[in-house]
């Protein structure tokens, strides 16, 4: 039954993309193209403010899981950028706060230089106590709408030998945050040693964002949760559904195995992509197959798929193959509108898109229980 229900909703969201990109029988291929690539150009800003050493660096590993990483430094500046996802769609940029200004920087001019209206979210990283340049430069961002997260870093460590935990965040709740910018800031508790309070920190961010920035949040940021894990799969599902496009579009090839014009090279890309939103890192496949491999199908071909180094057309097209002709794969043709010799190779690949999806979903589920596991 549930495969059921999840079959139709999948075509229900197919459908609804369709009808949000206003695709219709007649669009020609390179229209559609270039609003599957608007689609997915927008990026999501998020700022990391904190003195050198609280934490900000094992904040955002532990907000994406450890994987790597594209960086730019801006010149001038101790401003580093973080770089996720496809199209360098999710930056995270490290501030330095007033502490790691460089010389010629003053804390008057850090709102031009460090061009903070241009954030989505700024997380304001604070171990101890915050001094009162930022406290003057928070409430003027506050004041300017931008979204603010206060976040007390290496809660860990809280502890006070007369005083329970949550008596201590109480406190630094009410005399920190609240009595200083209002009961209705957010501050969230976080440990990337213990990775207490970043599934709160995601929702925190998540809400602060709309639906368009939310899913590259989903997709790109590492799941605590089952219910995150969710929306990162219905987040991935646009993204098959970009690829597939470009797969099938202009220059696909007939390929022979696949009895199909499609192009191998892209779906190995979206594979891969696929593959890194969810986490699935050659260090966790291999924990994975001493243990419980054998409650996922083919567990031993996703794991190749999704190994870090180089997937291979050959490994692609094999797996490609075993949809070619399936009834479902047909039925996805049928909801797609777009003529032309396209429309096969997109179902085929949308089809394996989202089948892999399926797959990395369930092997992440596994890993997600493992290790709330580990941490009871
Ligand atoms: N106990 C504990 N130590 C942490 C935590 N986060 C970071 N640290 C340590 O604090 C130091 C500075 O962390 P880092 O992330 O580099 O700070 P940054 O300079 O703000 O990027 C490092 O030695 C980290 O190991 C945490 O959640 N708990
Ligand atoms: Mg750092």
């Amino acid at each position: 039954m549930v495969g059921v229900k999840r079959k139709n909703q999948w075509d229900k969201e197919l459908e609804q993309l369709f009808q949000e990109l206003q695709v219709e029988e007649d669009t020609p291929v390179e229209v559609i193209a270039e609003r599957v690539e608007s689609e997915l150009s927008t990026s999501l800003k998020i700022g990391f403010f904190g003195s050198p050493g609280c934490g900000k660096s094992a904040l955002m590993n532990a907000m994406i899981g450890e994987r790597k990483t594209d960086t730019k430094i801006t010149p001038g500046t101790n401003v580093t950028t973080h770089i996720w996802g496809e199209d360098d769609t999710m930056l995270f940029v490290d501030l330095p706060g007033y502490g790691g200004l460089i010389e010629e920087h003053t804390v008057d001019d850090y709102w031009v230089n460090y061009d903070i209206e241009s954030f989505d979210v700024l997380l304001c990283c604070f171990e101890t106590k915050l001094n009162r340049d930022d406290e003057a430069f928070f409430k003027e961002a506050k004041e300017h709408g931008i979204q603010i997260i206060f976040v007390r870093t290496k809660s860990d460590n809280l502890y006070d030998p007369n005083k329970s935990r949550r008596e201590l965040k109480r406190e630094i709740r009410r005399h920190l945050i609240y009595d200083v910018f209002g009961r209705d800031s957010k501050l969230v508790f976080t440990s990337s040693k213990t990775k207490l309070g970043i599934g709160k920190l995601h929702d925190a961010v998540t809400e602060r964002l709309d639906a368009k920035k939310q899913d590259i949040f989903y997709r790109n940021a590492k799941a605590y949760s089952e219910s995150f894990l969710k929306r990162k799969s219905k987040a991935a599902h646009r993204v098959v559904f970009k690829y597939s496009f470009l797969a099938a579009g202009k220059g696909a090839e007939y390929e022979d195995v696949l009895d199909t014009a499609v192009d191998v090279d892209v779906v190995t890309e979206m594979i891969e992509n696929v593959s890194d939103q969810f986490g699935l890192t050659e260090e966790r496949l291999q924990k994975m197959m001493q243990e419980d491999q054998e409650e996922v199908e083919d567990f031993d071909q996703i794991a190749a798929l999704s190994s870090e180094d180089d997937i291979s057309e050959q490994m692609v097209l094999e797996y490609m193959a075993k949809f070619k002709g399936q009834q479902r794969v047909a039925n996805i043709t049928k909801v797609v509108p777009v003529v032309g010799g396209m429309t096969a190779g997109f179902g085929l690949s949308y089809y394996t898109g989202r089948e892999f999806i399926r797959s990395c979903e369930e092997i992440a589920e596994l890993i997600l229980e493992a290790e709330i596991q580990e941490k009871k």
